[in-house]
């Protein structure tokens, strides 16, 4: 049988760029294991180049025809693209979008395309970090643009798709309710509001109506030093996608360039830095439990107590067990 490769001697061949090893340590964030951390952590600081780029919607929104269609202009100008899509149906894998004209097995025999679906919904460690350390994998690996498409739906989504330096909405026509993000509530996490499918005649009223929700939210009070765009796309002609790619421009030059970027960057490490603390408190709370639960649990049976101070007696014991252990 091949050796283990240890994470760390993967660091190397992921800075070279080599497609096998970032597969790999992608792979080994994915699923949580803790021998990862440490080649995780010695690519950190070669991190924060790449431009990352959330994109959100309702199912059937279009997002991952876009993300194809994204994915091609960008390889156009010579970028190397990289895609992390958080929703198991994202037909990258394989088959055709809008029949022939984009060909998912064509971009995924690019060598400048790294795509990787996650289904990480109960994976251990949580989603967002697995998608995060994808990213800085990728980033560090020479990819220049990694877009993280999320479903729309969903707290972890959600926060996944805001983890990004610029987040996109996508709304599309005919799925009903005329804007979705509305109902989804991710309104207002958008940097940028795409409207797709607007070779179809009733993308007009979809456009007519999010432009009039977003001016009947601005306070007019103070200039905001970023307004939200919106621009109108169609993945099957092509239409609007220039827009789309000189707001996609603006906007990285605002995280890259101004202090709402920075402030923007912190957020993103902060919620990254709970969400990472949150998940080794999960796994050292239950490897802890493990051991101490059953006692309490019997008490809990014969409703000795009740559930709320047997469990706050459980954290205390947890905590008390890892006091007298190494520190966290
Ligand atoms: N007419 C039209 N249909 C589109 C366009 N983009 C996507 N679709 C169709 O919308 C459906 C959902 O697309 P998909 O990209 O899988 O959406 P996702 O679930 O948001 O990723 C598919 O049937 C696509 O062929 C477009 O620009 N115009
Ligand atoms: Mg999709």
């Amino acid at each position: 049988m091949a050796r283990y490769v240890p994470s760390t001697e993967l660091v190397e061949r992921v800075i070279s760029g080599e497609t096998a090893a970032i597969a790999r340590l992608i792979s080994r964030a994915e699923s949580g294991i803790p021998e990862a951390r440490e080649g995780l952590a010695q690519i950190y600081n070669r991190s924060g180049k790449a431009h990352v780029i959330g994109i959100t919607g309702v199912p059937g929104s279009g997002k991952s025809t876009l993300v194809a269609h994204l994915a091609h202009l960008l390889r156009a100008r010579g970028k190397k693209v990289g895609i992390v899509a958080v929703d198991p149906s994202s037909p990258y894998s394989g088959g055709a979008i809008l029949g022939d004209r984009i060909r998912m097995t064509e971009l995924a025999m690019d060598p400048g395309i790294f795509i990787r679906s996650m289904a990480t919904r109960g994976a251990m460690g949580g989603m967002a970090r697995a998608a995060l350390d994808a990213v800085d994998v990728l980033d560090v690996g020479g990819f220049e643009t990694i877009i993280i498409e999320t479903v729309g739906v969903g707290q972890d989504e959600v926060e996944i798709a805001r983890a990004s330096h610029t987040t996109v909405v996508v709304s599309a026509p005919g799925l009903g309710d005329e804007i979705q993000a509305i109902k989804a509530g991710i309104l207002e996490i958008a940097d940028i509001h795409v409207v797709s499918k607007c070779d179809r005649s009733d993308a007009n009223r979809t456009l007519t109506d999010l432009k009039a929700m977003l001016t009947l939210g601005l306070s007019g009070a103070t200039q905001p030093a970023w307004r939200p765009l919106i621009v109108g796309v169609s993945s099957v002609n092509g239409q609007g996608f220039d827009d789309l790619m000189s707001a996609l421009d603006k906007h990285r030059e605002v995280t890259f360039g101004t202090e709402l970027g920075r402030d923007r960057q912190l957020k993103i490490a902060d919620f990254r830095l709970k969400k990472t603390a949150e998940n080794l408190l999960l796994e050292r709370f239950n490897n802890a439990s493990n051991g101490l639960s059953r006692p309490l649990a019997e008490r809990l049976r014969s409703r000795e107590a009740d559930p709320y101070s047997l469990a706050n007696d459980l954290v205390a014991a947890v905590m008390k067990e890892e006091h007298a252990h190494e520190p966290f």
